[in-house]
């Protein structure tokens, strides 16, 4: 375990994150600094809090003498490796960790770890249902919004931690071990970050780099960067696949759900697909790698059924909102990448009305097109990508310029007819105009609640 009594230890950025990774290392006697870009004004909700524990704290940039004096540095996995503080000091040979590696080496019990570009956050909420239905004491956290440094405490050698990773988190692991890993999907996303696809497919991949025979991968049949994962995995690999049977894993045949536990023990019946209360193929997908990892995590068939049945859509993620003049209204600002929205699009059979736009995170537009002709009705965009979306897609659909989320939902409702959709998928990240996804969903929601029947 890693000892950090009397070490000095800086933790870089002061977000859910590295708030809860200071006041971490302070209770296990580290003598920790927080660094943060942000202002003292800005941070002024967390800075006493963190005075009063007794953690100095550095505000307004990053100071390069302030990285140079530690012994480890945390990171938050918002901040990029080529920080020039930090890129600096790696090169130094000074230990550079982020919260959720910090957090591996305390939690204990077992790890069931869900990754991909889209999908985690309701596999990793739906695997925590299915756990806990089965009667194993289930600790759900990470990306999803709960730092995995906050699990630590409540974790025993029987607890099951499920922790949605994102290729932030991952970039910076060492002994992350998880005894279960799921990869849903690996498509472009956070290339502005990452540099390329391939950058980007070795940090998804990290999430097995440890793993040994006698762990478990779970991958996506249907998914060509997954199939290329599986010749580097050292644990058993299990499969998913909503288009043919797998060796082993589960797959979708004839309207039902089935799992194979190995390539010769036969074939379990789970349910049926119109079992699944979310709308999608995307969101059987999901459903499937939960099966199979739920299944290998020693969950009766029983309770994975009664738990797939009881779950409700996460918010955010093509979450049902309303009904106005016979139009549908969706939510799902979650959709922050190309991908993620072609699946919304995908979910309904036409006459979709989409919102796109928002912060551009690198990847083309282009492949929406053929989706776009044959579903979408017309797309409003705003924010700064509006100018990036409506050149790819000239000439492909009707698009209307409206900047805003308020002026796209009044735009979008006034052309919509009946029996439509009108679905917020933006394709973006939330930044240039809202705090998080969480806000630009709610404000969408709010806009939508507000208009007459
Ligand atoms: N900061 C610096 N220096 C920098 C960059 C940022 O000091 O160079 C500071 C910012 O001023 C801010 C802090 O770092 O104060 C933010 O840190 P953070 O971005 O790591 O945010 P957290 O609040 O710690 O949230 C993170 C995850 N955020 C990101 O990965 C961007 C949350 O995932 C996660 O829920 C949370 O930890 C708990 O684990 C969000 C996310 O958008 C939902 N994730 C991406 C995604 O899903 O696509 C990967």
């Amino acid at each position: 375990m890693l000892e950090l009594k009397g070490k000095k230890v800086l933790v870089v950025g002061l977000g859910k994150s590295g708030l809860a990774a200071a006041l971490f290392l302070r209770r296990r006697g580290a003598h920790v600094t927080v660094s943060d870009v942000r202002s003292a004004e800005a941070l002024a909700k967390e800075i006493p809090a963190l005075i009063e524990e007794g953690i100095m704290v550095e505000t307004g940039g990053h100071g390069l003498l302030t990285f140079r004096r530690q012994d480890l540095i945390v990171v938050s996995p918002g901040v990029p490796l080529d920080t020039p503080e930090l890129a600096q000091v790696k090169s130094f040979g000074l230990p550079v960790i982020g919260e959720l590696e910090l957090a591996a080496r305390f939690l204990k019990g077992k790890t069931l770890a869900v990754t991909g570009s889209n999908g985690k956050t309701t596999t990793t909420t739906l695997l925590g249902e299915i756990l806990t239905a089965g009667g194993l004491p289930t600790l759900v956290g990470g990306n999803i919004g709960v730092p995995v440094v906050a699990l630590i405490d409540s974790s025993t050698d029987e607890t099951w931690s499920v922790l949605e990773v994102s290729s932030f988190q991952l970039e910076t692991t060492e002994q992350f071990h998880p005894n279960i890993a799921v990869i849903l999907n690996i498509t472009p996303d956070h290339l502005d970050r990452h540099g390329s696809f391939e950058n980007y497919i070795r940090a998804k991949e990290r999430i097995f780099a440890v793993q040994t025979a006698e762990d478990c991968l779970v991958l996506n049949a249907d998914n060509t960067p997954c199939e290329e994962a599986a010749s580097r995995a050292a644990a058993r690999v299990y499969w998913f696949s909503i288009e043919h049977p797998v060796s082993q894993g589960a797959w979708f045949e004839q309207g039902s759900l089935v799992y194979r536990s190995a390539v010769d023990a036969s074939t379990e019946y789970v349910m049926p697909s119109r079992g699944i209360p979310l709308k999608g193929a995307h969101n059987v997908e999901n459903v499937l790698a939960a099966v199979c990892a739920a299944r290998l995590a020693g969950v009766p068939v029983e309770a994975i059924r009664r738990a797939i049945e009881n779950f409700r859509a996460v918010e955010h993620r093509l979450e049902y909102v309303a009904t106005r003049n016979g139009v549908e209204y969706y939510n799902d600002s979650k959709a922050t990448n190309v991908d993620a929205t072609a699946k919304a699009v995908a979910a309904f059979s036409g006459g979709v009305h989409l919102i796109l736009g928002g912060k551009d995170k690198g990847s083309p537009y282009t492949v929406l097109a053929d989706l776009l002709r044959q579903r979408v009705t017309a797309v409003y965009t705003i924010g700064v990508a509006a100018a990036k979306i409506e050149k790819d897609l000239r000439g492909v659909v009707s698009i209307r310029s409206c900047e805003t989320l308020d002026k796209a939902v009044a735009a979008a409702a006034s052309a919509a007819r009946a029996g439509e959709v009108v679905v917020l998928a933006p394709a973006c990240s939330s930044y240039d105009q809202f705090e998080n996804y969480e806000q630009r969903g709610r404000v969408f929601k709010e806009l939508v609640n507000a208009l007459r029947d």
